[in-house]
């Protein structure tokens, strides 16, 4: 039996990350956590470039020209979308996460999805450092384990 799974090295690689300014109270402590996960798994800080984009809205065309850029091993997408009172929610978040979906399916290097999608503010507020998590550390350690992964499949 043949196993392939990446490891968890980030020691000389490079990576992107793209976050929204919506909702930034949210979205800068998701930013924060992914960049502990990637300099604590060994990526130099100077590495790691940080794009940001107006809204949630935003992320798939962005994520998708920083991906065709040269020298990224993967990119983290972050943002937060929050439930309002009107049907705008589910067409930012349902267009958001189609398009990163399509994004991370055709770019050649893997493409992480850290967007909170919660009906209330705490809910995010739990999923960004405090009693549920850092969904960004969480998307970080998944792009350093899908980067060393596609470095043996090439
Ligand atoms: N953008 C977000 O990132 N999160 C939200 O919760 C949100 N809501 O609720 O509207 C949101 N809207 C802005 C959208 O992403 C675009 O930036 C805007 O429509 C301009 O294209």
């Amino acid at each position: 039996m043949n196993e392939f799974k990446g490891d968890l090295v980030g020691t000389g690689k490079r990576f992107a990350i793209v976050v929204t300014r919506f909702n930034s109270l949210v979205t800068e402590q998701l930013v924060a956590g992914a960049i502990d996960c990637l300099v604590r798994h060994g990526v130099q800080s100077d590495d790691i470039d940080l794009f940001r984009v107006p809204g949630a809205w935003e992320l798939p065309a962005a994520v998708s020209r920083v991906a065709g850029r040269e020298g990224y091993d993967g990119v983290i997408a972050l943002g937060c979308v929050i439930r309002g009172g009107t049907p705008h929610f589910e067409y930012v978040a349902g267009e958001t996460t189609r398009g990163l979906g399509m994004v991370a399916r055709q770019a050649t290097i893997p493409v992480t999805l850290g967007v909170l999608t919660t009906d209330t503010v705490d809910q995010a507020l739990e999923r960004a450092g405090t009693k549920a998590g850092n969904k960004g550390w969480d998307a970080a350690l998944s792009v350093l384990e899908m980067a060393d992964l596609f470095r043996q499949l090439e």
